[in-house]
C-alpha cells in the first residue's frame, strides 16, 4: 500500500488549496490560556482520574478528557479572534511525556478527545459563520526524548523503533479524532522529526486516511537546531515527507525569527511561522503586546514570505486578532512565483538533490564534482579494518576526520567483513561520527551489501544520507520494496547497474539496466529522480583479459548517456576499482584515477568514491604517462596494456630507487638451461619462443607429463610468488597463464600419442573443477580470471556463472565427478552462502576439496566459519595466481597428505587465535555453563590432604603445559608452535 493510494478528506484538500492562494492564520498559545484559567489540581483530575495516584497538576493534555469545555472555550476564543487553523491540545500527549503522570496508557484516549474537542469547536464556529472555513491541526510535540543525542546522554530507553511506535499511537488517535492536518512542531532534533514523519505515514496507512503534514522546527540562538543542524540541512533531511509546510516556532520573537524565515523562501513547500510574544523577561513572562507583534510581522507578510502565520508561547487571542487584522489589511496576496512553486510541488523531477549532515550539500553541476571519502571501509583499507577489529574507535574516527580535512564532502562507511558484526559496528561508528563536529558536518554514505545493515543505520542518521546500494539483481519485487523503504527514510540511493543476469559489463547493458531502474523508481516507487545515483560499474582495466579493455570507456559513455537521457539522475562510482591491476604501484593508480575522473566528469559524472587525500592534478602527470593511461582508458589498441605495464614498471623503479623489477626478470636467455629458459618465458608471457626449449626437454624427461609437473608447474608457482611480492601485476599473470596454455598445447599431441602407446589414460586425465559465484552475488570478474588461469594450466573447468544456488553446484560436481569445487563472491553475504555450500557437500558425503576466493573472503573466515561445515579440506586462495600451486599441492602424489595435515593444523590455530581474541563472556553467561552435579556423582577424596613439599623438575611437567594456548595469547605464529611440538607438548599433538 503506497501513501499516494490513500485519499485526503475534502477538508484537507480545501486546506491545501487555501494555502496555495492566501496566507492563513494559525492560533496562539494553549498553555498561556490554560494558566489564565487558574485551575486547581482537582480540575485536572476531573471525575475520571479523581483517585489517580499521581499529582496531575500541570498535565494540560489530560484536560481534553477531564475538562473539555475549558479547552473548547479556548479554541472558540482563537477562532473568534480570526484563527483559521486551531491546534489540538495534545502537544505532550505522547507516552514518554505522559509517563510523568503515569498516564502512558491514556495516549489514545487523550488524543482522540483532543481532536474531537477541537473538531467540535471548529464545526460550531463554521455553523455560526458559514463564510469562514477553519481547520483542525493535530499538535504533535517533540517528546521528552532526543534520538540523535540518546547515546551521548546515555539514554537507553529510547531508540528509533520505540519513538516511531510512540508517535504512531498519538497520530492514529488524532486522525481517528478527525484532524485535517498533523502539525509536528517545536522540533529540536531532526532524527525525532524523521521518526515522526515515518510514523505519520504508518498511522495514515493504518487508519486508511491521508492527512497533510506541517513541520515546524525550533532554532537555538546559533541559528541551528539543538541537535546541531543548520536550517538548510534540516529542510533537506525532512523534505522527503513532502510536507504541506515547513516553518519555525518557539525559541524566538518574530523579529529574531524573521531572517531565518527569509532563508526558507526558496523551499518548494509553504512556509509557516509561529513565534513567541518576544523573548521571556526576567520573570519568565512574554512582554510583546498584540500590536507590537503584529507590526513586527507586517513586513514579513508584505514580502509574501509566509503562508501560515500564528503565535507560540505567550501569545493570546488578542495577539492572534491583531495578526489576523494585519494579514487582512496587507491584502493577503501571494506572489505568483510562490503560487507556482507550491503547485509544481508534485512534480518529482525538477527539484534538487540536497544531502545533509549537520550542514547541507547540494549535488549540482555548479559544484562540478563531489568526492566521497573511501577510507572508512573495512574491505578497502587494511588499517581501518585493523582499527575496527581492535575496537579502536578513536583512531578509526580520525580516518574519517582526515578525509574530511583532505576535502571529502561525503564519507562512505562500509563494515562488511565476514568476521565482524557489520550491523553492530556500523551502528556504533555512525553514532560516533554523528557526535564529532568535523565528521558530523558532512552527509554519510551507508555502504553495505546487507540490507539489515542499511535499515538499522538509517535509523541513526539525522541528516539525509545516501544508501549504497540497491540493484535489480534479485528482480523487480525486492528492488521496489527496498527503494520504497529508502524513500520513506529520506535517503538518496545508489543504484548499481546489476540485474537478474549479473553485473553490466558492456555499454549497452549498462544503459539498459539504468534505464529500466530509472523507470521503475520514478513511476512505480515515486522516487525523486534527483535522489537516484547510478553506478554503472567501474571495473578494473588493464587486467590482460581482452573483454576488460573497454570497461573504462564503456563507463564513460554510459555516464554520458545517463546524463543526457535520465533527467535528474546522478552518476557515481568507486574509482579505485579501476586500477586494481596495479596494486603496489600507487603512483600509476592515482594517475589513472585522476585521468579517468577528468574524462568522466567532462561527460557529467557527479560524484565518486575516492581516496580524497591522494587526488592528483591531471596536469602533474607527465605527458608520456598520460598518453599510456589514456590509451588504456579509451582502449585505443591491443598493445595499450603492455605499454602501460612498461611505464608502470619504470615509474616503480624510479620511485623506489630499487633494483629494477624487470631486470630481476630479464636474463639473457641464451645463457640459460632449457628449464630456466622456459621459466623466464613463462614469467614474461612470451609464447613464441617456447617450442624449442620444450622439445629439447623431451630428451631429458621420459614423458611430457613430467615436463608439465616438474618444469611448467614450478615456473607458474614462481609467477604466483612474484605476483604476491608485488613484482608482477595482474595482467602479466594472465599473460603468463596464456603462455602456459601454449606450452601445454605444444606438449599435448605428444602425450596423446603416448597415451595410446601406454594406455596411461588415468594419469593425464585433466582434473575437473566446478567454479561458481554463489547465490545472491553477481560479481564474476575475479572468478573469470581464476577460470582462465585454470584452463590455461590444463584443468578442465566447468564455469557455472553467477548467482548459482548451492544445490546446483553440488549436483554439477557430482554429475561430472569433479575433483574440486571453487567458490567465489565479492559481497559479505556470499560468505554465508559459501557455508551453505560446504554444509550441502557434507550432507552429500562428498570428499573433494572446496576452494574459497573473493574480495571479502579471508583465511580467518574460511577457517572459523566455512571449514567447520565440511570434514574435508576447505582452502582459502588469496589470489588467482596462487590457485594452480594450491591444486597441485592438494593432489601431489607424495606430499598431499602432509600438505593437508599442515593445512588442518594451521586452520586449527587460526580458530584458536580467533576464539582467544573474542571478548570474555559475561559472568551471568559463564554461570549458565557451570558444572551442575547431583547425588549420583562421586567426588574423589584426596588421599593425603594437607600441605606437602614436592620437588618437581620443569622438564617433568613441561609436556603438561598447553603451550599452544599461550602462543595464541601471545600471538606467536605456527613456527613457534612447532617448537612446542618438538618439545613434546601433549596438547599440541
Ligand atoms: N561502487 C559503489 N560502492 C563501492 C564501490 C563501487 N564501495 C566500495 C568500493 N567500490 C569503493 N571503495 C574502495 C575503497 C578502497 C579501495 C578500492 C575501492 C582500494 N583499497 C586499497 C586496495 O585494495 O588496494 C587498499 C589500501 C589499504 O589497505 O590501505 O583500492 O564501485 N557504489
Amino acid at each position: 500500500m503506497y501513501i499516494n493510494d490513500l485519499k485526503y478528506s475534502q477538508c484537507s484538500l480545501n486546506l491545501i488549496e487555501a494555502v496555495e492562494k492566501r496566507t492563513l492564520v494559525l492560533d496562539g498559545a494553549m498553555g498561556t490560556m490554560i494558566q489564565r484559567c487558574n485551575l486547581r489540581e482537582s480540575d485536572f483530575r476531573g471525575e475520571k482520574f479523581a483517585s489517580w495516584s499521581c499529582n496531575l497538576s500541570g498535565c494540560n493534555d489530560v484536560l481534553c478528557i477531564t475538562a473539555p469545555h475549558i479547552i473548547k472555550d479556548i479554541h472558540l476564543k482563537y477562532l473568534n479572534a480570526g484563527a483559521e487553523i486551531i491546534e489540538t491540545n495534545s502537544f505532550n500527549a505522547n507516552c514518554f511525556s505522559l509517563a510523568d503522570y503515569a498516564l502512558e496508557n491514556e495516549v489514545d484516549a487523550i488524543n482522540v478527545a483532543a481532536a474531537k474537542v477541537a473538531r467540535d469547536a471548529a464545526d460550531e464556529f463554521m455553523k455560526a459563520n458559514p463564510n469562514h472555513h477553519c481547520w483542525v491541526a493535530g499538535s504533535v510535540g517533540p517528546t521528552s526524548k532526543s534520538l540523535s543525542m540518546a547515546s551521548t546522554l546515555n539514554d537507553n530507553n529510547v531508540n528509533w523503533d520505540a519513538l516511531v511506535d510512540t508517535y504512531i499511537t498519538q497520530m492514529r488517535a488524532l486522525i481517528k479524532g478527525g484532524v485535517d492536518v498533523l502539525l509536528i512542531e517545536t522540533i529540536f532534533d531532526t532524527l525525532n522529526a524523521k521518526a515522526a514523519t515515518f510514523a505519520a505515514r504508518r498511522a495514515m496507512e493504518m487508519e486508511q486516511q491521508r492527512v497533510p503534514i506541517m513541520i515546524s522546527a525550533t532554532l537555538t540562538e546559533s541559528g541551528r537546531t539543538l541537535s546541531g543542524q543548520t536550517l538548510d540541512a534540516f529542510v533537506a533531511s525532512i523534505a522527503h515527507c513532502e510536507p504541506l509546510s515547513i516553518g519555525l516556532n518557539c525559541g524566538f520573537g518574530p523579529d529574531t525569527m524573521a531572517p531565518h524565515i527569509e532563508a526558507l523562501q526558496s523551499i518548494p513547500f509553504a512556509v509557516s511561522m509561529h513565534a513567541n510574544a518576544g523573548l521571556p523577561n526576567e520573570m519568565g513572562e512574554y512582554d510583546e503586546t498584540p500590536s507590537m507583534m503584529a507590526s513586527k510581522i507586517e513586513p514579513i507578510i508584505k514580502s509574501g514570505l509566509v503562508d501560515i502565520i500564528g503565535g507560540c508561547c505567550g501569545t493570546t487571542p488578542e495577539h492572534i486578532k491583531a495578526i489576523a487584522q494585519m494579514v487582512e489589511k496587507v491584502g493577503n496576496k501571494k506572489s505568483s512565483a510562490k503560487e507556482s512553486i507550491l503547485s509544481a510541488q508534485s512534480s518529482n523531477v525538477n527539484t534538487k538533490c540536497v544531502l545533509a549532515g549537520l550542514e547541507s550539500m547540494e549535488i549540482s553541476p555548479e559544484r562540478n564534482f563531489v568526492n566521497i571519502g573511501e577510507r572508512c571501509n573495512v574491505a578497502g583499507s587494511r588499517k581501518f579494518l585493523r582499527l575496527i577489529n581492535e575496537g579502536n574507535i578513536g583512531e578509526a574516527l580520525q580516518i574519517a576526520e582526515t578525509q574530511v580535512a583532505a576535502g571529502a564532502q561525503i564519507i562512505d562507511i562500509n563494515m562488511d567483513d565476514a568476521m565482524l558484526d557489520a550491523e553492530k559496528e556500523m551502528a556504533k561508528f555512525i553514532t560516533k561520527l554523528g557526535e564529532e563536529p568535523q565528521t558530523a558536518r558532512v552527509p554519510f554514505m551507508i555502504d553495505s551489501s546487507k540490507w539489515e545493515v542499511i535499515t538499522s543505520a538509517l535509523k541513526l542518521v539525522q541528516g539525509k544520507p545516501i544508501v549504497n546500494s540497491i540493484s535489480l539483481k534479485e528482480g523487480e519485487g525486492k528492488f521496489i520494496t527496498k527503494a520504497q523503504h529508502i524513500r520513506e527514510m529520506g535517503a538518496a540511493v545508489v543504484v548499481m547497474a546489476f540485474d537478474e543476469n549479473g553485473q553490466a559489463d558492456t555499454y549497452q547493458r549498462r544503459i539498459d539496466i539504468c534505464n529500466r531502474a530509472y523507470n521503475i523508481l520514478t513511476t512505480k516507487v515515486g522516487f525523486n529522480a534527483c535522489d537516484i545515483i547510478f553506478d554503472p560499474n567501474i571495473l578494473a582495466v588493464a587486467t590482460g583479459i581482452e573483454q576488460h579493455n573497454s570497461y573504462a570507456i564503456d563507463f564513460i559513455n554510459a555516464t554520458k548517456w545517463i546524463k543526457e537521457n535520465l533527467p535528474g539522475a546522478k552518476v557515481s562510482g568507486g574509482v579505485s576499482n579501476l586500477s586494481f591491476s596495479f596494486r603496489g604501484n600507487n603512483y600509476i593508480r592515482e594517475a589513472m584515477h585522476a585521468l579517468f575522473l577528468y574524462h568522466a566528469i567532462k561527460v557529467g559524472m557527479d560524484m565518486a568514491i575516492v581516496n580524497a587525500a591522494s587526488l592528483m592534478p591531471v596536469d602533474d602527470i607527465p605527458h608520456d604517462v598520460r598518453i599510456a593511461i589514456e590509451d588504456v582508458l579509451f582502449n585505443r589498441d591491443n598493445e595499450a596494456t603492455s605499454r602501460l605495464i612498461e611505464v608502470a614498471q619504470r615509474i616503480k623503479e624510479e620511485k623506489s630507487g630499487e633494483k629494477p623489477a624487470s631486470s630481476t626478470l630479464e636474463v639473457a636467455l641464451e645463457a640459460l638451461s632449457p628449464q630456466q629458459r622456459i621459466e623466464q618465458l613463462l614469467i614474461k608471457g612470451n609464447a613464441t619462443e617456447m617450442e624449442a626449449p620444450l622439445l629439447s626437454l623431451l630428451e631429458q624427461y621420459s614423458s611430457p607429463i613430467d615436463i608439465i609437473n616438474n618444469v611448467l608447474m614450478p615456473a607458474m608457482n614462481k609467477v604466483g610468488k612474484l605476483f604476491a611480492e608485488g613484482k608482477l601485476f595482474l595482467p602479466q599473470v594472465v599473460k603468463s597463464a596464456q603462455t602456459m596454455k601454449c606450452a601445454v598445447d605444444i606438449l599435448t599431441p605428444i602425450f596423446e600419442k603416448e597415451i595410446i602407446l601406454n594406455s596411461q589414460l588415468s594419469t593425464i586425465n585433466p582434473k575437473k573443477i566446478v567454479i561458481a559465484t554463489v547465490k545472491g552475488d553477481v560479481h564474476d570478474i575475479g572468478k573469470n580470471i581464476v577460470a582462465i588461469i585454470l584452463s590455461c594450466n590444463g584443468y578442465n573447468v566447468v564455469d557455472m556463472g553467477v548467482m548459482v544456488p548451492a544445490e546446483d553446484i553440488v549436483a554439477k560436481a557430482k554429475e561430472i565427478n569433479a575433483d574440486f569445487i571453487a567458490l567465489s563472491g565479492l559481497i559479505t553475504p556470499s560468505l554465508d552462502e559459501m557455508c551453505n555450500v560446504a554444509r550441502l557437500m557434507e550432507q552429500h558425503g562428498m570428499s573433494i576439496p572446496l576452494l574459497i576466493g573473493g574480495a571479502t573472503a579471508s583465511e580467518m573466515h574460511t577457517a572459523v566459519k566455512i571449514a567447520p561445515c565440511y570434514s574435508h579440506p576447505v582452502v582459502y586462495i588469496k589470489d588467482a595466481a596462487l590457485i594452480p600451486a594450491e591444486i597441485e599441492a592438494l593432489t601431489h602424489e607424495n606430499n598431499a597428505d602432509e600438505h593437508i595435515a599442515n593445512h588442518y593444523m594451521r586452520q586449527q590455530q587460526l580458530r584458536q587465535t580467533h576464539a582467544l581474541a573474542q571478548p570474555p563472556m559475561s559472568i551471568e553467561e559463564a554461570r549458565k555453563h557451570r558444572f551442575i552435579y547431583g547425588d549420583d556423582i562421586e567426588i574423589a577424596v584426596p588421599k593425603h590432604p594437607g600441605l606437602h613439599n614436592l620437588s618437581i623438575k620443569v622438564e617433568q611437567i613441561r609436556h603438561l603445559i598447553n603451550w599452544r594456548a599461550f602462543f595464541g595469547v601471545w600471538k606467536l605464529d605456527a613456527a613457534f608452535a612447532e617448537i612446542a611440538n618438538i618439545n613434546g607438548c601433549d596438547h599440541c599433538r
